[in-house]
């Protein structure tokens, strides 16, 4: 692409032999003072020389793909502005101004041909960003100090370990130059949601079970990431480093801390920490990280600062979207088939909500599978969608988006049997079966389907 660049500065005409999208030899600088020009020439770059007020100078590097202006003295811009109003043909023209663009001496308006640009305020989020990969470099480095040469580091999870917080493990991990051995994954309690358990599977993730507060003994240092002390059942003898994003805890001591509320996953901190110490993130970490940064906002559809968006945008091209359409939707056997066919087939709607009870099934994920497919049923707002598993009722609830709130309906209808709550447009239910009523040999009837349908369409039309 050929570029013109009014120009009558050698820092300007640097930075933007850097910045534009085209080749050095494709530029062409349009220069007025003959000091500049040598200096220009001598860097290797190609230069036109005349006065602004000369149409000349135009016309010999018009037409191009791009003509940009940049201007020191912004009392030439009416000058520069007015030579080219006739001179740049179909040429898109770029004015960079230093100098916000109430101060300039011609008004926007009067050269629609032109985008003007006020450069500080263009600077301003990169700055921004640039910001907190400086202070990241601060708190690497403080909990670099905390984690020494230690030989076993713990990086402790949630009770039920998330996406955030699992890619939160590997990408300490890789900051810290560590591996599965010296720096294992560990949690109290199993991890037990399918995507969750798919995300292990596909990224080849580890979580070791710890059985009690003395297996800690064994771990020089431990971190926690995604949750804090008071967060776990358990009382903890010490912990060393805690990186959080949910509501500060103030009942514990850690030597590093680095809780951040407003960030919408503790991967974005992660990925600054990555990001600050230029550590190389590979296909697999930055799979795990995007995976976290989107199931925590939901998407970036949950409340998320400027931070977690650079992350998402920074992570996206270097992550393997086949991997996480792996993750979210886990291959089916051919068996579930069956039980698919079987669901539909007693499926029923009324109210525009879709009921479907699937009874007994081999996998807890095929319940919202189907969830999300009856959504899709023309002239239909909700799906609700059961199965049995493990000795609970699992309800799984969808919604179009711009109705009720998926969560406080399932808690309205069902929370008084067991845990129920989810989000805007999806929710979950996990009812003990022993609370349901009208079972047979420990199975829900169509009697105890009813209830079910009873109580979730009451609580719909009271919410
Ligand atoms: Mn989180």
């Amino acid at each position: 692409m050929r570029v013109a660049v009014v120009c009558q500065s050698r820092s300007h005409a640097l930075v933007l032999a850097q910045a534009l999208d085209a080749a050095p030899e494709e530029i062409t600088f349009l220069v007025e003072s003959e000091t500049l020009d040598r200096s220009l020439r001598r860097l290797g770059l190609n230069t036109a020389r005349g006065s602004f007020r000369d149409r000349e100078l135009y016309r010999g590097a018009l037409p191009a793909s791009l003509l940009v202006v940049s201007l020191r003295d912004p009392r030439r811009l009416r000058t520069v502005l007015e030579a080219i109003r006739r001179e740049r043909g179909e040429t898109p023209v770029i004015v960079l101004s230093i100098s916000p663009l109430q101060d300039l001496r011609v008004r926007p308006e009067q050269y629609p041909f032109a985008h003007f640009v006020p450069v500080g305020e263009r600077f301003k989020p990169l700055v921004r960003a640039d910001t907190r990969l400086a202070r990241a470099k601060i708190r690497v480095r403080q909990l670099r100090e905390v984690i020494g040469d230690a030989k076993n580091v713990l990086v402790l999870l949630q009770d039920d370990p998330d996406p955030d917080s699992l890619a939160c493990g590997l990408a300490l991990r890789t900051l810290l130059g560590r591996n599965r051995v010296t720096m294992p994954m560990g949690s109290f309690g199993p991890v037990t949601r399918p995507e969750n358990i798919a995300m292990m599977r596909v990224l080849d993730l580890e979580v070791r079970l710890i059985e009690s507060e003395e297996d800690l003994g064994r771990y020089d240092r431990i971190v926690m990431v995604d949750t804090q002390p008071p967060h776990l059942r358990v009382r903890l003898p010490r912990v060393d480093a805690v990186i959080d994003h949910h509501p500060s805890q103030t009942s514990y001591e850690a030597r590093f801390k680095d809780v951040r509320n407003a960030y919408g996953a503790t991967a974005t901190i992660l990925t600054e920490y990555l990001r600050a110490e230029n550590v190389k993130v590979n296909e697999r970490l930055a799979t795990a990280l995007l995976y976290a940064v989107r199931s925590d906002t939901l998407l970036l559809d949950r409340p998320v600062i400027e931070a977690d968006v650079e992350a998402f945008t920074w992570l996206f091209p270097r992550a393997n979207t086949n991997w996480i359409r792996r993750i979210e939707r886990p291959e089916l056997p051919a068996e579930v088939l069956t039980s698919f066919a079987d669901g539909l087939r007693a499926a029923r709607i009324e109210d525009r909500v879709i009921f479907s009870h699937l009874g007994p099934v081999s996998r807890e994920d095929i319940i919202p599978q189907l969830a999300d497919f009856c959504l899709q049923v023309e002239g239909v707002d909700w799906s609700a969608v059961s199965g049995v598993f493990g000795g609970e009722l699992i309800i799984s609830i969808r919604n179009v988006g711009y109705v009720q709130r998926a969560g406080a309906v399932v808690k309205a209808a069902f929370g008084d049997l067991g845990p129920a709550g989810g989000h805007r447009s999806m929710a979950k239910a996990l009812l003990p079966l022993e609370n349901i009523p009208h079972l047979e040999n420990g199975l829900p009837t169509d009697r105890s389907y009813r209830f079910v349908e009873e109580r979730f369409l009451a609580a719909l039309h009271r919410e």
